[in-house]
């Protein structure tokens, strides 16, 4: 609707002697319609964030640029709106690392089970030199990364049991995103995992085409999952960054100015929506164990003998990705955690 209404505002149709008015404001003229995606709802900091991060926008652009927030998958799936971006359909989402990695496989090492020891640690690294060479990867598929959000430390949910040690993922049928090395971290502990798009989980709980599922404590309050899951866990057995991507097409249409207003509100908007994230987590998990769930804390040693279990996948994977960039990255979490 916006796209067009003030094209051309200085010149075009200069000889018909009486369209000066609203000009002015705009020196360009154009305004530009961001359509920005996420999978999650609108009670989730992450749409929080996007909603500031619309704020910033439309106010620093002077209304050149303006924001339209869609969530709950109303735009699709972070894999199917990451192709929009790429065929320029639709102009940002922010999606987890995990399915980013079938665009730029390097991204799997962000999704090491116990990878990250604490989120600050995450933004440390994420933020500086490595994350942001990670970044750049994203170039060559037609999409740039703004800045790491926050999705968080993921846990394990489910209809049948209490999750205490690993041997108790035994047969249990598990939703986990659409990435290979979940897929497989999940079989080496013993579950029975399922890929499956976040739009669909809910209705796979509700009918039992899946036992549970794994994500933040945020996320399994606000999306309600309780309704359909009946323990949890502080597995904590990865933490997921979320990467803000805007479509590069997009961005390359921006002038010097509009691009800088875009990063900076991306990277501003992000730390608000990290500190939203963080300041909630203990209660959402009050509030599970409110909504009847149980809540089985998971003791060191049986992390310990989860993480030993996943060791081959992430050998594997370190391999795939090549050792040196892997490298640089367990580099940069043991600098950012002294
Ligand atoms: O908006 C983000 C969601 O689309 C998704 O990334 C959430 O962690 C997630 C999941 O399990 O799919």
């Amino acid at each position: 609707v916006f796209a067009l209404a003030a094209c051309g505002g200085g010149n075009e149709g200069a000889n018909e002697g009486e369209n000066n008015e609203g000009e002015g404001t705009a020196d360009t003229g154009e305004v530009k319609t961001i359509r920005a995606g996420i999978g999650l709802n609108d009670a989730h900091p992450q749409y929080k964030g996007l909603l500031r991060f619309k704020e910033i926008v439309e106010e620093k652009s002077n209304g050149q640029i303006v924001v339209e927030t869609y969530h709950s998958g109303q735009l699709g799936d972070d894999r199917t709106m990451t192709e929009a971006l790429q065929l320029g359909t639709q102009e940002v989402v922010i999606p987890s690392t995990a399915p980013l990695a079938n665009f730029v496989p390097e991204f799997s090492v962000f999704d090491f089970p116990f990878l990250f020891p604490s989120e600050e640690v995450a933004d440390e690294v994420l933020d500086g030199e490595v994350g942001q060479k990670f970044l750049g990867m994203l170039e060559p598929q037609n999409l740039v990364g703004l800045a790491y959000w926050e999705n968080g430390f993921r846990q394990v949910s489910n209809s049948k049991k209490a999750v205490a040690t690993a041997a108790d993922f035994k047969g249990l049928k598990l939703r986990t995103m659409e990435n290979d090395l979940h897929l497989e971290a999940f079989r080496a502990l013993g579950a029975n995992p399922t890929p499956m798009a976040f739009t669909e989980l809910f209705t796979a709980m509700q009918q039992g085409t899946v036992d549970g599922q794994e994500n933040p404590f945020a996320t399994i309050y606000l999306s309600k999952f309780y309704e359909v899951q009946d323990h949890v866990s502080n597995t904590n057995h990865i933490y997921s960054p979320f990467v803000f991507l805007m479509s590069k097409s997009f961005f390359d249409g921006l002038n010097d100015e509009q691009k800088q207003i875009v990063q900076d509100a991306a990277t501003e908007a992000g730390q608000y929506q990290r500190e939203l994230n963080r300041e909630a987590n203990a209660q959402y998990l009050a509030d599970l164990q409110e909504a009847g769930m149980t809540y089985t804390e998971i003791t060191p040693e049986a992390h310990a003998e989860m993480k030993a279990l996943v060791q081959p996948v992430i050998d594997k994977y370190a391999e795939r990705i090549g050792q040196e960039t892997v490298q640089e990255v367990y580099d940069a979490i043991e600098a950012a955690s002294k």
